[in-house]
């Protein structure tokens, strides 16, 4: 299933005839140059390319007045003058005489967006639209916008496709106050928004942008504002809102439809938004979205006026949308003290009316000295080394974005080494079944110091998992999924670890679920971060091996995977990937295939799957649709966390806190962090506890 591209020409039409500083960076070639950079990406060409149409009066009427409409309307025949001096009885309005056929434009184009992903045409898609939608109210245009195409989109989803739960994703810079007021006392869309805020001081300055606003009525909860006090966002502090704050809404709440108010003036150089995230960040929210609403996720242009950044940036989301992994992170993922301030201030306002929220904010438990100072140091090769904000500021936009793309998707994406047969018959059909396997010699010289690995199928599954985990390192092969007798998993994951280490990997991330023994000789030296879930007790070894129980509850093993997994994951930066499913790990097909879809957002994608050779052919068959890129199903409504998940998460937080810096949903006591933290932003360790460094 496909991307949908929704464009038209005319909607470069509409711009700015008089002098307004203002208003003139909202542009016609806003929509030329990002066009121009998906083509010459390759990524408009595979899109489904459809010309937008323009919205009834009907439609337009689904959330603005007809009094409203027919201003507008009249527009067309005005003079310069009198555009004017009606553009000035609005905030940061311009109009042009084109203005309503564009605008008409851009509402169609998120209609047509909707009905192809409800009716399946396609899985996912964008509309490139100006005049951008998520300021426009009721009966006022606002901050460029004419009508409000994300709102129309969701009113026209609820009522011609009887959906029931929207989630709406307002990543753009600037509060969508319109879609807040359209939708304030309707829960059944929940719309978060993060914006520049300033605490009131940045534009459009309003009450009603702080995190306190949640919605009146019926809607309440159902309105989620995270106001950023500070510019200067980047990478990590957007992450860390994703995996803190909406997503565990957004699992609570189900959504049937994502709709993203795409705007990218929260991008790194735009001149809106001074913030810093890289074009990299928004295919990891695209990403990370997709895991809703079984993919179906409809992203509307809203803001976004640095060229180069909103290119860079679209084709990021695009890119993301048509399956390929998301490139690395660059940068320190430490999310700074102001992000999670209002982040925690966010969850505080919302967690009467989540269920996900509450139980979770309690005391942390004091780090014992064992774990307070692990042996582990920073692993060999750190691009840049340690870096502090103060010292090294980031480096000027144009330098970043100049960056060519890291990891381009290898051809094949999907790999499957498996020696049960029968799996072929459920496989995607460009998910390769790998014939090839290991030399012999090479194989015995791994499996000797294992007793379990003796036997000989045990020997001919670790020859073709050497053989896939050669090809994923040397990039013939994106991903991979492999299978072991169940006796020998631990010993097959063991020589996984050495082989990716010794073979090119700088770090490796080793998620365990189930029975699988830590390896006894797995170093602490940063290079290896094994996690084992399905462990006795919740323990953290050092910061670099934990341990913690499976979840019984669809809730729990949520919170573990948001809470604990991704944020280690995305903390840690790992260059490949092993997920492993062993003896009594007791996972269902759409709870194994949404964590592995989730952690396809690391590592460029490069994922291992370790399978047990009796795990059923939909379990294998539902994983390769993962890691190629297919959206996991959805896990239905969720249960809440038993206590003893929650005390497990609370107790591991508590013991790592200190060194991984994106567990922190609350701000840590002064005591806990080293002289300079509060500056400090250096490093992937997260730049606390070692004071020595900083
Ligand atoms: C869509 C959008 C911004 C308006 C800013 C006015 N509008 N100062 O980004
Ligand atoms: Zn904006």
């Amino acid at each position: 299933m496909g991307t949908a591209l929704v464009y038209h020409e005319d909607m470069t039409a509409t711009r700015l005839l008089w002098d307004d500083p203002e208003c003139e960076i909202e542009r016609p070639e806003r929509l030329t140059a990002t066009l121009d950079r998906l083509r010459q990406r390759g990524l408009e060409q595979r899109c489904l390319r459809l010309s937008a149409r323009e919205a009834s009066k009907e439609e337009l009427g689904l959330v603005h007045s007809p009094e409203y409409v027919s201003l507008v309307r009249k527009t067309q025949v005005l003079g310069e003058e009198e555009l004017q001096a009606l553009s000035g009885q609005f905030d940061a309005i311009y109009f042009h005489p084109s203005t309503f056929h564009c605008a008409r434009l851009a509402a169609g184009a998120g209609l047509q967006l909707v009905d192809a992903v409800l009716t399946g045409a396609v899985r996912n898609g964008l509309a490139l639209v100006r005049p951008p939608g998520h300021h426009s109210q009721r009966a006022a245009a606002n901050g460029f916008c004419v009508f409000n195409n994300v709102a129309i989109a969701a009113a026209h989803a609820k009522q011609k496709h009887g959906l029931h739960r929207i989630l709406i994703v307002d990543w753009d810079v600037h509060h969508g106050q319109g879609i807040q007021y359209l939708f304030e006392d309707d829960p059944s869309v929940l719309y978060f928004s993060w914006h520049r805020y300033e605490h009131g001081r940045f534009w459009p300055f309003l009450r009603e942008s702080d995190a306190d606003a949640v919605g009146r009525g019926q809607g309440l909860g159902f309105t989620v504002n995270l106001p950023w006090n500070q510019v200067g966002m980047g990478n990590a502090d957007y992450v860390a809102a994703f995996l803190h704050l909406l997503l565990p809404l957004a699992f609570e709440f189900d959504p049937e439809l994502v709709l993203v108010s795409a705007g990218f003036d929260s991008a790194i150089g735009d001149p809106e938004g001074q913030m810093q995230a890289t074009p990299e960040c928004f295919a990891h929210l695209t990403h990370l979205l997709q895991v809703l609403a079984s993919g179906r996720v409809c992203a509307m242009l809203e803001g976004g006026y640095h060229l180069e950044s909103l290119a860079e940036s679209v084709c990021m989301t695009v890119q993301t949308l048509l399956g390929d992994p998301a490139p690395p992170l660059s940068g320190p993922m430490v999310p700074c003290q102001s992000a999670l301030e209002s982040i925690q201030s966010a969850r505080a306002a919302q967690a009467p009316y989540w269920k996900s929220l509450q139980l979770q904010d309690v005391t942390p438990v004091l780090t014992s000295p064992s774990t307070h100072s692990p042996e582990g140091r920073p692993p060999p090769l750190l691009p840049g080394g340690p870096m502090c904000k103060a010292a090294a500021p980031a480096p000027a936009p144009s330098s970043l974005l100049d960056q060519p793309c890291l990891c381009p998707a290898p051809s094949v994406r999907t790999t499957v080494a498996l020696t049960a047969p029968d799996i072929t018959l459920v496989l995607p059909p460009d998910v390769i079944q790998q014939e090839g396997s290991a030399l012999r010699e090479e194989t015995e010289a791994w499996a000797r110091p294992h007793e379990s690995l003796a036997r000989k199928e045990a020997l001919t599954a670790l020859g073709k998992l050497l053989y896939l985990l050669d090809g994923m390192l040397d990039g013939q092969v994106n991903s991979g999924i492999a299978a072991t007798p169940a006796s020998a998993a631990a010993a097959t994951l063991d020589v996984a670890i050495q082989r990716g280490l010794s073979h090119g990997a700088q770090r490796l991330l080793c998620v365990a679920l189930g029975q699988l023994d830590r390896p006894p000789d797995l170093a602490h030296d940063g290079r290896t971060l094994w996690l084992n879930i399905g462990g006795k007790e919740a323990a953290a070894l050092s910061m670099f091996q934990v341990s913690t129980p499976l979840p019984v509850m669809t809730g729990g093993f949520l919170s573990c995977i948001l809470g604990l997994v991704l944020p280690l994951a995305y903390g840690f930066q790992p260059d490949l990937v092993l997920v492993a499913l062993g003896p009594g790990h007791g996972l269902q097909g759409p709870h194994a295939a949404l964590l592995a879809a989730m952690l396809r957002g690391l590592a460029g994608g490069r994922v291992l799957a370790l399978l047990e050779e009796d795990s059923t052919p939909q379990l294998a068959g539902i994983l390769a649709r993962v890691l190629r890129g297919e959206a996991p199903p959805s896990l239905g409504p969720s249960s809440v966390a038993s206590p003893e998940d929650v005390q497990a998460l609370m107790y591991l937080r508590g013991q790592l806190e200190p060194q991984w810096a994106m567990l922190q949903v609350r701000l840590i006591a002064e005591a806990w962090l080293c002289p300079g933290a509060r500056l400090c932003r250096r490093g992937r360790w997260g730049g606390q506890g070692r004071a020595s460094e900083c």
